[in-house]
């Protein structure tokens, strides 16, 4: 198993700087990398990284992508005269030349390779590269918005050469689009392009009608692109889980990447002048932790864009943490999406329905008042501020640090039969803590009365024991195996219900009844995936999922995962997730290991895997993944069948006036409950 965390980085990359006056070029500043480095060092996480160094790229590697005509005139730039780079830039939009710039794109675009390939040969399993000057606006032969050469296209096109790669996906979670990305993949069903940007009807740089989510690829590359324009300022956390869960997610796993590349652009985050948006910097966490799972765990970061020198760094950090395996940070009172978000989602899931399985049973045409084109009729408000131009664009945005990410010292601790092998890495619990007599009577009187067994007691005071030291954060998640899973089910239920006012996130995979009470005090939320029809039930703190071959078939198992189950732990924010495996389930290693892995992003990590004695083969892969190691990928998922995507509609369609993060569409009553 791969592990490790690449860093690159190097200070020559500081050396250029805007040398005349640009107001907009002023905003990118050598800072932007010292601070971001510096935040990594100070918090302890630059040591825990590998340092691999920085190259030069050989013009090779810069003509897979440009011009030699461009290439020719960027390498005379070092000895220009500054009214000669002046006049030099003029011929290009937002961007400026120094005479050292030359060099540090050459050094950018070596960061961006040697990061892919310390990924590809399995020195790391992953990396980020802190670079300047940025690229995915660069285009074939010209330069734009402050990038020269295109890191990431390059690094795109050097592993599809030099590994032969067959399917990459390239995120680009910057504020703009990056349109010299789109440009040069927009034709190649083999790279899959995907953008969000600050889009504003084409009111915001670079104002490009073909940044519009209708722009979806061209001839064998048509669904290949996928872009997601923000047509409001403003946009918050939910805005942005809400288009992974319904767009990206479900369409990555389907195309099942060899590697993700990440235009790793922070001007996303709250604070930033040029995007102006409201997601705060630990949903950083979030996105990055959700491609993990992507191709074996290969994600490589190459950093954009991000001027606020506050939230850039505090973004930088939470990405770096999350590569390198710490669960990410709870996100507490995620607002629903927005109007203005979920029109742009239901035309991007319109656009690409035809492309794309997991979409087709999107709504066909966007609704009739739907159009994200329009352009704004006088006197119409905007819903999301009253405030003045003007007055919007000097008012400083303050949010809290994001608090320092603990990792417990002990990251899995497994209650396991004495026949059963502890896995490396791991912790055996098997003499339970003494646990107070009241618990203890209370395990006896409820769980035990009628059997007399005392290896059961020790099992489910053991259990209680790691739920405990998890609450306490000495422990990160852990796995049970025992005779009863119902039985052990009930217990941790109903343990964590009295000692804490917590929530509990229980999924179960597999048929059975579930012994949960559910009660609408909330305490509790079931989803399981079976191939039971229990649709009668009408709670909205129980989600049956049906599916016809049950959880065998994996196509309709991850819509359900991507579609419902992480909005709805998203928004539901429990302090435990409990999963458990029903007898029989019929989930195969692979699927069971995505869903551990992406369950991670909730509650800080604290998982409880509960399975049946003889699952025991099943012990290694689950360990393997609660300790972070990423999940094998899923083979290119068939067409879900269409009975499945109907019966995860169902419950999306039944749930998604309570649970705001299950919204696809902009319907008529159904957006922006809040007022946002
Ligand atoms: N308001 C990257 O983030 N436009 N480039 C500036 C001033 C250019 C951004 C207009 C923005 C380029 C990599
Ligand atoms: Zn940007």
């Amino acid at each position: 198993m791969t592990m490790g965390t690449a860093l690159i980085y190097d200070e020559e990359m500081t050396k250029y700087k805007l040398l005349w006056v640009d107001p907009a070029c002023k905003i990118e500043v050598p800072e932007r990398l010292t601070v971001s480095h510096e935040a990594l060092v100070r918090d302890g996480l630059a040591e825990r990284c590998i340092p691999i160094p920085v190259r030069e790229a050989t013009e090779a590697d810069i003509l897979l992508v440009h011009s030699e005509e461009y290439l020719e005139a960027v390498k005379k730039t070092p000895y220009m005269t500054l009214e000669d780079l002046k006049e030099f830039t003029l011929q290009y939009g937002d961007v400026y030349f120094h005479p050292n710039i030359y060099h540090c794109a050459k050094l950018a675009v070596g960061s961006a390779l040697q990061l892919l390939d310390s990924v590809m040969t399995g020195k790391v399993r992953n990396g980020m590269a802190l670079v300047r000057p940025p690229g995915h606006h660069s285009m074939r032969s010209a330069a734009s918005g402050f990038c020269v050469f295109n890191n990431v296209a390059i690094a795109a096109r050097y592993a599809k050469q030099k590994y032969g790669l067959k399917r990459i996906l390239i995120v680009d979670w910057d504020i703009h689009h990056g349109q010299g990305v789109q440009h040069c993949f927009e034709d190649d069903p083999s790279v899959l392009y995907f953008s969000w940007h600050r889009y504003e009807h084409q009111k915001f740089w670079p104002n490009l009608r073909e940044s519009d989510y209708d722009n979806v690829g061209k001839e064998n590359g048509a669904g290949y692109n996928i872009n997601v324009p923000w047509n409001k300022v403003g946009m918050e956390n939910g805005d942005y889980l809400s288009v992974f869960c319904h767009v990206l997610l479900p369409v990555a796993y389907e195309f099942c990447p060899d590697l993700v590349l990440v235009c790793a652009g922070f001007d996303s985050a709250i604070g930033d002048p040029e995007g102006e948006m409201c997601a705060t910097p630990d949903i950083f966490a979030h996105l990055t932790h959700l491609l993990m799972n992507l191709a074996g765990g290969k994600l490589c970061c190459v950093l954009e864009g991000g001027y606020n020198l506050t939230s850039l760094p505090q973004s930088v950090c939470q990405t770096v943490q999350t590569l390198l395996g710490d669960p990410p940070p709870r996100l507490p009172s995620l607002s629903a999406p927005c109007k203005s978000a979920l029109e742009s989602l239901e035309c991007v899931r319109s656009a690409h329905r035809q492309y794309w399985s997991c979409l087709k049973h999107a709504a066909n045409l966007p609704n009739s008042h739907v159009s994200t084109k329009r352009i704004k009729l006088p006197g119409e408000e905007d819903e999301r501020t009253e405030m003045g131009e003007e007055e919007k664009s000097t008012e400083e945005k303050v949010w809290p640090e994001p608090p320092k990410r603990l990792s417990p010292p002990i990251r899995s601790a497994l209650v396991l039969p004495d026949d059963v092998a502890l896995p490396d890495r791991c912790q055996r619990i098997s003499s339970p803590e003494e646990l107070d007599p009241l618990t203890l009577s209370k395990l006896r009187e409820n769980f035990l009365k009628d059997v007399d067994d005392c290896d059961a007691l020790t099992t489910l005071s053991s259990i209680i024991t790691l739920v405990e030291k998890m609450e306490k954060n000495e422990i990160c998640n852990g796995l049970a195996v025992v005779h009863s899973v119902t039985m052990a089910m009930m217990c941790v239920v109903q343990h964590v219900g009295v000692t804490l006012s917590n929530r509990v996130l229980v999924v179960c995979v597999g048929n059975g009844r579930v012994p949960i009470h559910i009660s609408e005090d909330g305490k509790t939320l079931v989803v399981q995936i079976s191939s039971e029809d229990a649709e009668e039930q009408t709670s909205k703190f129980y989600v049956p999922v049906c599916l016809k071959k049950g959880c065998s078939d994996m196509s309709g198992f991850i819509q359900a995962v991507l579609g419902l189950l992480l909005p709805l732990g998203y928004e539901y924010e429990p302090s435990l997730v409990l999963l458990v495996q029903m007898p029989k389930s019929g989930v195969c290693d692979s699927m069971w290991q995505q869903l551990i892995g992406l369950l991670q992003c909730f509650a800080q990590g604290h998982t409880l895997v509960l399975m049946q004695e003889n699952e025991k083969a099943c012990v290694g892969p689950t360990a393997s993944t609660l300790l972070g190691d990423p999940a094998p990928p899923l083979e290119q998922l068939q067409a879900p069948l269409s009975e499945d995507v109907e019966a995860v509609e169902r419950q999306r369609r039944r749930l998604q006036a309570d649970w705001k993060l299950l919204q696809t569409t902009a319907a008529a009553g159904s957006g922006g409950a809040d007022g946002r």
